[in-house]
């Protein structure tokens, strides 16, 4: 991983550029789960070129989007044991083994980016305590837009649901097909059309962000707007590989990690909408949920953020009571 730039990249250029920086470069190679024009992918490269910048050329991120590098289950694992300095995941994919993780996935709980945005400050702290016992530090975080349903036909409620291949991105999306009846198949993002082509999964909760990115048009005409929650990306270090870092690097690649976190949280914000203005473009049918799914969801919700509370210990509850729920 450390390497001398001057004998790594041989180019005359980095040459030049090695000269008028601190004596030795890192390459770090970052593993993104989502795709390459996805905007938490363009943030990452935004991040990359803010921590060359403010590291003046001290540590050189490559990205890798889509999952090339590391499939995005596989990441914060590779992160995890050294096999790469940092990647990026969606933290709720982690709550199978830290419930805590899945702060951002409880139903109708915090629907808006500003409420996103509390909820995250109110949980910040024991997330951050969780996943240093796992060697992780996390640089930035950054939200989807609401979650709502893809199916293939209109649905209003669970009663059209039954037996429907549902593909589940988390724990929490894996208890609303069996809530509604419907069969979990988990399947990364970077699958999902595939997926969608081969009947492997017939129906999905997630954003018009990765409904747009993998032109699920091709094979589902509807999309319910339910924002059951907004989840988060997040970016994480290894955290020996952190340690080691003098007190100027880390400060480098915070204020990179936090400015981009707040750009890329706008961005997110700003594109919401127009997701759905090409989902709609390309011939779908995008509503929100009428009352008899919503009301259903609403119970289910609440179940699933008692059974959270109920796993996540007293810290799940602080959370909560932080965030002036
Ligand atoms: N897209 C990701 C996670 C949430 C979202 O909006 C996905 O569907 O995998």
């Amino acid at each position: 991983m450390k390497v001398l730039n001057a004998y790594s990249a041989g180019a005359a250029t980095l040459l030049t550029a090695a000269l008028a920086m601190p004596l030795a470069a890192e390459s770090w190679d970052m593993p993104m789960a989502y795709a390459a024009t996805n905007y938490h992918s363009e943030m990452g490269v935004v991040f990359a070129d803010k921590v060359r910048e403010y590291t003046d050329g001290g540590i050189d991120i490559t990205v890798h989007p889509g999952g090339s590098l590391f499939g995005g289950g596989d990441i914060k694992r590779a992160i995890q044991t050294g096999q790469v300095p940092i990647g990026e995941r969606l933290m709720s994919s982690h709550a199978n083994e830290a419930p805590i993780l899945g702060w951002d996935n409880l139903p109708f709980v915090a629907t808006s980016y500003a409420d996103n945005s509390k909820l995250w400050e109110a949980a910040k702290e024991p997330v951050n305590e969780v996943l240093a016992e796992q060697n992780l530090v996390v640089l930035y975080t950054c939200p989807w837009p609401g979650q709502g349903f893809y199916f293939k036909n209109e649905v209003s409620g669970s009663a059209d649901l039954g037996g429907l291949k549902f593909r589940s991105y988390n724990t929490a999306t894996a208890t609303i097909a069996e809530e509604l009846g419907m069969i979990p198949v988990q399947v990364e993002a970077a699958e999902l059309s595939q997926a969608l082509a081969t009947g492997v999964a017939e129906a999905f909760i997630s954003s018009g962000s990765t409904g747009y990115d993998r032109k699920v048009w091709e094979h589902l005409s509807h999309y319910y707007k339910v924002n059951a929650w907004l989840p988060r990306n997040y970016v994480m270090v290894n955290k020996s590989v952190w340690d080691g870092l003098d007190e100027n690097m880390q400060a480098a690649l915070q204020k990179a990690g936090d400015e981009t976190g707040a750009a890329c949280e706008a961005k997110s914000e700003e594109l919401s909408d127009w997701y759905f203005e090409q989902l709609e473009a390309n011939g779908m049918t995008v509503t929100d949920a009428g009352t008899e799914f919503l009301t259903e969801l609403q119970t289910i919700g609440a179940k699933m953020t008692e059974e959270w509370l109920a796993s996540a210990g007293e810290n799940g509850q602080k959370i909560l009571d932080a965030y002036g729920q």
